[in-house]
């Protein structure tokens, strides 16, 4: 496999003793590149191989809606391990101290992870990295070109990272190595280690779980071949009209690591034909994907005002004082009390399902600029009402897709206007001009 997928966090020479795959963001057996690293170390150094999931009771205002949704796939992936001979335990608590005491425990040997851009992953990560003497190493397995290598600064905008994607793109969509059977893992290590339960009731039970999508690996390729099949061939045209299902679904099962978007690449340029609707699809999984998480990466504060650009900066500033038409509660957005029944029935989507439209999260997260005393406070309730609530949630593209929506972020300067400043701006007649709005919210209404 490829080494630019591979960052060696430290300097420590491997020990003998079992690899440990510390699986985090990437929640799958197949196509997962940090465990087909992690196995290749096992194999080479003839060790036993362990799979561990730190799993923590609270993460982001997550709630049983998507811990569910994680852990139903978690229990079939663990099953898959267990019948490749390779343990897979499930440590509750504190990530880093669960993780380092475990490391002691089994006498690990080396130390493999995932790629993620998020504070709170990095945290965990550096902790454990304060405390361990074996190799550390973090595989990026969520991104087709790795975050760390396509780029080593905060990128402007699409349009300066694509052509680095596209420039080494070929290279990076190679087939994935099948797992195999453990054979350095003796039966009593197995069975000593496999440890996979989990109780639903420790989860904070609001919002609850949705029953429209299926979690686990074996559902995301359904829904992945539903959308090739039936789907692609006007994702161009329809992708964007709330009122159609042409969206691929996929962004749950992506956000948890149930498919490998570079899977979802590569089957999708097998298709002949719908050479547009590639294209654009593509386009969204690698470059804007892609550049979510190089704004997190490579800006702390992607979740909040301070990440914004300065002349994003100025601009809000400048209309700090502007009046608003309306300001609305943190609770009267959170239950669809607005005065506008298209954003009413957005937040009301995304409630019920787990999964607002697309098309509409900009105007949803536009309006809350609009409708808040400052820009901060913005932010700060679309984060929160994103993470609560979607099932794609608590993931880059989401810091990022509000920190386009409100702070225009990725985005350039718009003809000036009260509260948005230079901010490009997104109104119930311009959504009413793209698709039949009465129609959405006849839909939702009906859910
Ligand atoms: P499809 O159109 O089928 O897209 C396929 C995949 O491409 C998506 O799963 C996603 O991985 C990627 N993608 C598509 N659009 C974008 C985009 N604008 N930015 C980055 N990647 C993209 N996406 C999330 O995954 N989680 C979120 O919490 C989230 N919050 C958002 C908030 C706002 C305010 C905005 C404007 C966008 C947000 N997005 C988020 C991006 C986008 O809306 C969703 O990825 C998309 O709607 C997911 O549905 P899908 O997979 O069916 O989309
Ligand atoms: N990652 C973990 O390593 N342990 C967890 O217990 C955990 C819970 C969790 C709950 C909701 C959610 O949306 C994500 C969660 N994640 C957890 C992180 C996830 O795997 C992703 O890595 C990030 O959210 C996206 O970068």
């Amino acid at each position: 496999m490829l080494q630019k997928r591979v960052l060696k966090l430290n300097n420590f020479e491997i020990l003998k003793g079992p690899i440990v795959y510390w699986m985090s963001r990437d929640q799958r057996i197949e196509d997962n590149w940090a465990l087909i690293f992690a196995q290749q170390l096992a194999f080479e150094n003839k060790q036993p191989l362990i799979i561990v999931f730190t799993l923590v009771d609270r993460f982001l205002n997550a709630s049983v809606r998507h811990f569910a949704f994680m852990l139903k796939s978690l229990e079939n992936e663990s099953a898959k391990s267990y019948s490749l001979n390779i343990p897979f335990r499930l440590l509750k608590g504190n990530p880093p101290d669960e993780l380092i005491s475990f490391l002691l425990k089994i006498n690990a040997g080396a130390l493999v992870t995932d790629f993620d851009p998020l504070k709170i992953k990095r945290e965990w990560k550096s902790k454990i990295n304060l405390n361990i003497n074996i190799p550390f190493y973090e595989v990026d397995a969520h991104n087709v070109v790795p975050c760390r290598y396509i780029s080593q600064k905060e990128e402007f905008a699409a349009y300066t990272l694509r052509p680095k994607i596209h420039k080494v793109l070929n290279d990076f969509l190679d087939e994935f190595p099948k797992i195999e059977k453990h054979n350095y893992n003796s039966t009593e290590f197995v069975k000593k280690n496999h440890c996979f339960e989990y109780d639903l009731s420790s989860f904070e039970n609001y919002p609850n779980e949705v029953d429209w999508i299926k979690p686990g690996s074996e559902n995301a390729k359904k829904i992945l071949e539903i959308f090739i099949n039936q789907k692609l061939r006007s994702y161009a045209e329809f992708r964007n009209i709330p009122t159609h299902d042409f969206q691929s679904n996929l962004s749950p099962y992506l956000h948890f690591g149930q498919i490998s978007a570079q899977r979802v690449a590569l089957e999708v340029m097998k298709v002949n034909g719908f050479e547009e609707s590639k294209k654009v699809f593509l386009e969204e999984l690698i470059v804007r994907k892609e550049l979510a998480d190089n704004y997190c990466f490579y800006n702390q504060n992607y979740d909040n005002f301070e990440g914004l650009q300065n002349w994003a900066k100025n601009t809000l500033n400048e209309e700090r004082n502007s009046p608003r038409d309306y300001i609305y509660m943190p609770d009267e957005f959170e239950f669809s009390k607005t005065h506008d029944e298209l954003w009413n029935a957005a937040q009301t989507e995304m409630m019920k399902t787990g999964k607002m439209h697309g098309y509409l999260r900009m105007y949803w997260a536009k309006k809350i600029l609009e409708w808040t005393t400052n820009p901060e406070q913005a932010i700060e309730i679309a984060v929160y009402l994103n993470d609560k609530y979607e099932l794609d949630g608590r993931d880059p593209n989401g810091y990022t897709g509000i920190a386009w929506s409100i702070g225009g972020v990725h985005d350039r300067p718009w003809f000036p206007r009260k509260v948005f400043g230079k901010i490009r701006y997104m109104n119930f007649n311009g959504m009413s001009k793209k698709f039949d709005v009465q129609k959405y919210i006849k839909k939702v209404n009906e859910y």
